[in-house]
């Protein structure tokens, strides 16, 4: 386990869990705790034994959204650096070339709305809560939430999320498709590490080729994401597991990855 001042990071096998770990203030990111998360997400990164990252909260908490605190006080470039620094590491997780799990535990509030969204996808307790509470601080969705929430969730949902500030359940965010998954809160974690160890059972390369294609396609029109999956299907043939995922069909078998 790596403990870090406000994240910490653990391995299972081919799964890692990072836990934002700052419950005393609900997990909120201020600078700090940031730098934390970009850390552990680059040590996933190297960590050639993970296949599949699980992002969650410690206590009741996921992330109760930017150090209010911390950000009261900054001037425009000041804010705009923080919301610059959110914004990379947020990308750097959606961009990470490993699936990414939210596991949310409790509430997700603005910026923790924000981390669940960057995940590739969300699996949520019963006890979370969702919500871009930023219009009733003055302030909008800094770190992707006018971006990434419409994206999900369609555009008038988003709108109405993000000028009411509304506060949802976890059943209302699986209706809307937010999260994907609602389990009872004491199931969480298995529920998600059982999802990432079936993700890590299959052929690496091509559950990464996957998230690119996908992350690419959603950015660019249908006919060059076409040519985009078209692509990274034809490199898969270049992978022992293509040969292996294939012969082991014909054998009835069940597949050994090597992820090479
Ligand atoms: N920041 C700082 N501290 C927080 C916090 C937050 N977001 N959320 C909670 N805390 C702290 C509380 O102040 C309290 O601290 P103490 O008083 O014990 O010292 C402790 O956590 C426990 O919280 P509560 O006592 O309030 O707990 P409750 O169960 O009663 O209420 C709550 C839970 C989640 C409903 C409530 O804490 C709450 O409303 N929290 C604020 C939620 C929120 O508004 N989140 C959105 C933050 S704004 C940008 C960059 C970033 C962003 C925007 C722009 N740019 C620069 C472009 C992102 C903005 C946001 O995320």
């Amino acid at each position: 386990m790596v403990e870090l001042a406000n994240v910490l990071l653990e391995k299972e096998g081919n799964i890692a869990v990072l836990t934002v770990n700052r419950p005393k203030a609900l997990n909120a990111l201020n600078a700090d705790t940031l730098n934390d998360i970009d850390k552990a997400v680059d040590m996933v990164a190297a960590d050639a034994e993970v296949d599949v990252l699980i992002i969650t909260g410690a206590g009741k908490a996921f992330v109760a959204g930017a150090d209010i605190t911390f950000m009261q006080p900054l001037n425009a470039m000041e804010g705009r650096a923080f919301g610059m620094l959110g914004q990379r590491v947020f990308r750097k997780i959606e961009t990470l070339d490993k699936p990414v799990i939210a596991a949310v535990n409790g509430f997700a509030l603005g910026g923790g709305c924000e981390l669940a969204m960057c995940c590739d996808f969300r699996i949520a307790s019963d006890a979370a809560k969702f919500g871009q509470p930023e219009v009733g601080l003055g302030i909008t969705p800094g770190y992707g939430g006018t971006q990434r929430l419409p994206r999900l969730v369609g555009e008038g949902m988003a709108k109405e999320l993000c000028y009411t500030a509304d506060i949802i359940d976890a059943n209302e965010a699986l209706r809307i498709g937010l999260v994907n998954h609602v389990v009872p809160a004491d199931e969480l974690m298995d529920y998600a590490k059982k999802v990432a160890k079936k993700i890590a059972s299959k052929g690496q390369i091509a559950v990464r080729f996957c998230k690119k294609a996908i992350n690419e396609g959603m950015q660019t029109d249908i006919d060059r994401g076409m040519t985009f999956e078209a692509d990274l299907f034809g490199l898969c043939f270049a992978t022992e597991d293509q040969k292996e995922g294939m012969k082991a069909f014909i054998d009835k078998r069940k597949p050994e990855f090597k992820g090479k």
